[in-house]
């Protein structure tokens, strides 16, 4: 890959200004068509595998010198997409990148609702990442009308009653969305206190994050723990959408406290969206693999494939749906397979 001109500082600003969200979809629908392939399987590795190399091609197609910062893992144990990992075609502009080729890999291979592909550009240094170790956050996610009245330090109930003021709604009528986890034992019971009602998800808490901020999905409030990573790629949606996030590290145990500790971390602070997402200039793809609240999923005809994403930018506020048709005897063969 061509890498030798280095951008200027100035430039490199005006090259984000250019909407790469439209070139981020294709990535987004080259992983989910891919992943589509394996709905139902049985097999989330597989599944995982597909999106993740369709998702790596179509990045490197993309007008950037891109990092990936939020990816399949560490260099040793992931081939690809891995943390520090160049993508893009090595011009204009610098990014750090975020992906999740799928959100829902169980969703993805039991062929149930609500798996997507994501993935978030942002200017270099503007994405967090957490303390080594740090698998999970507490989180707290709510639509635009919610911004500023929750704090994720407050019980359930304050929360809840916030945003039903906030929204105008009686807390009977809010739904609060919660991934369906024996840790959230103790939060189930005092949101049902609350008096609130719970939409469980059995996985993809960033397409929960994003309903919150949507209008017609009847979420108004995601609640719980769960990845840290996915907490950033949600961070980067909800700047776009208008809505807002809230987190805190969620060490499994005395181990991970201590190694969080030990690299500098607080953790009593509240992480904010711009903590997690810093400056205006984020961009952000989802595209639905399976059927969700959110996005359709992939569907096939005799023919063509049918993709349905969205596309945002946070410096603008534009939301895009995108339908797209993809002819099957176009397709690269790997997303193809295996109809082939
Ligand atoms: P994967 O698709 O990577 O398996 O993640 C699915 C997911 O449900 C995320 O949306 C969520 O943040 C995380 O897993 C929760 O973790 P766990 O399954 O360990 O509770």
């Amino acid at each position: 890959m061509p890498r030798e001109r280095r951008p200027e500082p100035d430039e490199d600003l005006d090259a984000l200004d250019r909407n790469l969200a439209l070139e981020l979809v294709r990535v987004t629908e080259g992983a989910a068509m891919a992943a589509s392939r394996w709905v139902g399987r049985g097999d989330k590795n597989a599944a995982d595998a597909a999106a993740v190399a369709a998702m790596r091609h179509f990045l490197g197609h993309v007008d950037m010198d891109g990092t990936v910062v939020i990816g399949e893992g560490e260099k040793d144990e992931a081939p690809m997409l891995y943390i520090g990992e160049r993508v893009g075609n090595g011009t204009l502009p610098e990014v750090d990148i975020a992906v999740d080729p799928i959100d829902g890999t169980r969703l993805t291979a039991m062929g149930m609702n609500n798996a997507v592909s994501v993935d978030a550009l942002a200017e270099r240094g503007a994405l967090y990442s957490a303390p080594p170790g740090i698998v999970y956050m507490d989180k707290l996610a709510v639509g635009p009308e919610a911004v500023d009245v929750v704090d994720i330090r407050k019980p359930p109930a304050e929360n809840i009653a916030a945003v039903a003021r906030a929204k105008g709604m009686n807390v009977s009528d809010v739904t609060v969305i919660i991934l369906d986890r024996p840790r959230h034992e103790g939060l189930v019971k005092e949101v049902r206190e609350a008096g609130a009602r719970i939409r469980f998800i059995t996985d993809g808490d960033v397409a929960g994050a994003l309903m919150t901020a949507r209008s017609g999905t009847g979420v108004d409030l995601l609640l719980g723990t769960g990845g840290a990573t996915e907490a950033v790629v949600a961070a980067c949606a909800l700047k776009c959408i208008g809505g807002a996030i809230q987190c805190r590290l969620s060490p499994r145990n005395e181990e991970e406290r201590q190694g969080a500790l030990a690299a500098g971390a607080d953790m009593e602070q509240v992480f904010h969206t711009d903590d997690l997402a810093r400056g205006n200039n984020i961009f952000f793809s989802v595209t639905g693999i399976t059927d969700g609240e959110l996005v359709k999923g992939v569907k096939y005809s005799r023919n063509s494939i049918t993709t349905h994403s969205l596309v945002m930018r946070s410096r603008s506020g534009t939301v895009r749906t995108i339908d797209a048709t993809h002819r099957i005897d176009k397709l690269q063969r790997h997303l193809r397979a295996p109809i082939d």
